[in-house]
């Protein structure tokens, strides 16, 4: 399978998150990055295609945020990593606020997800992955890997949050609508529910979106990924959540993915982005489900069962012992 990857997206490492009370070191940290490259050897370097894929998705304010935000923390005499602390409880409305923090919480739901000076270039470069990705699908290879890194599937239009900035997946099922291709589906088996991909589709029906995640009562991001999410508008009915309870195995898990893809052949979609967390396997630090390595495989399988051309781009996945393996076990089965 042809497999894309940019080293510049070695540049963003984030040392430390702030949950539960305290400062941990960073799930989504840069040991994940050899992990990953020794499992699928060859990769092929993206193309530049500039900003406009991206601003489909995201907004320019936004974009400007995520570049300016370090510099404006160090200029203000502060070290480290760049952390929002307050959020609008109220609801966002667009205000023209000055200093960072207020600027940062109306762009961003969580303590986990820092800035640092690389940041900005990584995600570009990652969102470049995708994009490459997804024109190789365009020109007939049935399936590609984007090996995109941080992850994508929690960055909605105009905000941060679970260690995503830009959402990979998303710009690039906007680069294909773009391309004509009228109906996308996106497929999301991470550990968590990726409601910046939600959001962004929520009021449309011609990107689709099904996910299998934890139960957002007992897990991150809480607010999302609720079964009676259904999307709103012209987007009623194109939203499918499945959440699953703690401790899930693969006995469980199965029937949910053959929900997920009886509903996603009736959405008669031209194309697939399938959001791909390891964090659903057992040895994940931060998460409770108990898929094995070989259970990718199957997973992977019955994905390329419906026949579609597939992109699949890497989200979370935090057990970097397991985490080459459980990829290689994962495109192997395409
Ligand atoms: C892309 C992705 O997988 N993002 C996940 C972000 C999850 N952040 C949640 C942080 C709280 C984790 N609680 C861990 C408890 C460990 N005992
Ligand atoms: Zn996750």
């Amino acid at each position: 399978m042809k497999c894309f990857w940019d080293e510049r997206q070695r540049a963003h490492a984030p040392v430390s998150e702030f949950f539960n009370g305290a400062l941990h070191p960073a799930a989504e940290n840069v040991g994940r990055v050899d992990a990953v490259l020794n499992a699928i050897g060859n990769t092929e370097t993206p193309v530049d295609r500039g900003l406009e894929p991206i601003l489909r998705v995201h907004s320019a304010e936004y974009l400007e945020l995520l570049e300016v935000a370090h510099r404006e923390w160090l200029a203000l005499g502060r070290s480290g990593e760049v952390f929002p602390y307050t959020f609008p409880i109220l609801g966002r409305r667009p205000l023209a606020l000055e200093r960072i923090d207020a600027r940062l919480g109306q762009h961003s739901f969580d303590t986990s997800t820092p800035i640092g000076p690389s940041t900005w270039n990584t995600c570009y470069w990652g969102a470049q992955t995708a994009l490459s990705g997804l024109f190789s699908i365009l020109d007939g290879s049935g399936a590609a890997f984007a090996f995109c890194r941080p992850p994508g599937h929690h960055a909605g239009a105009d905000y941060f949050g679970g260690y995503s900035y830009l959402n990979n997946a998303a710009i690039a099922a906007e680069a294909a609508r773009a391309q004509g291709k009228t109906k996308v589906a996106i497929l999301d088996v991470d550990y968590h529910h990726g409601n910046g991909t939600q959001d962004i589709f929520n009021f449309r029906d011609d990107v689709t979106y099904a996910s299998i995640h934890a139960d957002p009562k007992t897990d991150y991001p809480f607010f999302w990924g609720h079964a009676d999410e259904t999307g709103d508008g012209n987007g009623e009915g194109a939203n499918l959540n499945i959440p699953l309870a703690r401790g899930t195995d693969w006995h469980a898990y199965a029937p949910a993915l053959t929900q997920a893809l009886d509903w996603i052949e009736r959405q008669k979609a031209e194309l697939l982005i399938v959001s791909y967390g390891a964090d659903t396997h057992e040895a994940d630090p931060i998460s409770h489900f108990k898929l094995k390595t070989a259970d990718y495989a199957a997973m992977a399988r019955r994905i390329a069962s419906l026949g579609l051309p597939t992109l699949i781009v890497m989200e979370g996945g935090y057990a970097i012992e397991a985490l080459g393996d459980n990829i290689a076990s994962f495109l192997g089965g395409f």
